[in-house]
């Protein structure tokens, strides 16, 4: 019989969906997530941390500061923000 591990452990896949699969499950990561090693949880990406240079992120007009699921861009006086892509990949994982 198959197990609900979405039921049995509350704490799988936080900061995303879990999904039962017939004999496992998957994790759906919420935007700005990705799945960690084992692809029970999900963890903050640092897009800051992601370039090879935060001025990559926010340009060289911006200071970027990770935050939980996104990222922002602080900007220098007389600089706006523009709206950038996200990063939201999904996993999964077979016991
Ligand atoms: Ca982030």
């Amino acid at each position: 019989m198959d197990v609900n591990e979405c039921l049995f452990f509350p704490e799988l896949c936080r900061n995303g969906r879990c999904r039962n699969t017939v004999g496992s499950f998957s994790c759906r990561c919420n935007r700005g997530y990705a799945p960690d090693e084992s692809g029970a949880r999900c963890l903050n990406i640092d897009e800051c941390s992601l370039a090879a240079s935060p001025a990559d992120v926010c340009g060289a007009n911006g200071t970027c500061a990770d935050t939980p699921g996104g990222f922002e861009c602080e900007c220098a006086k007389g600089f706006e923000v523009k709206p950038m892509a996200q990063v939201g990949p999904e996993s999964r994982i077979v016991w």
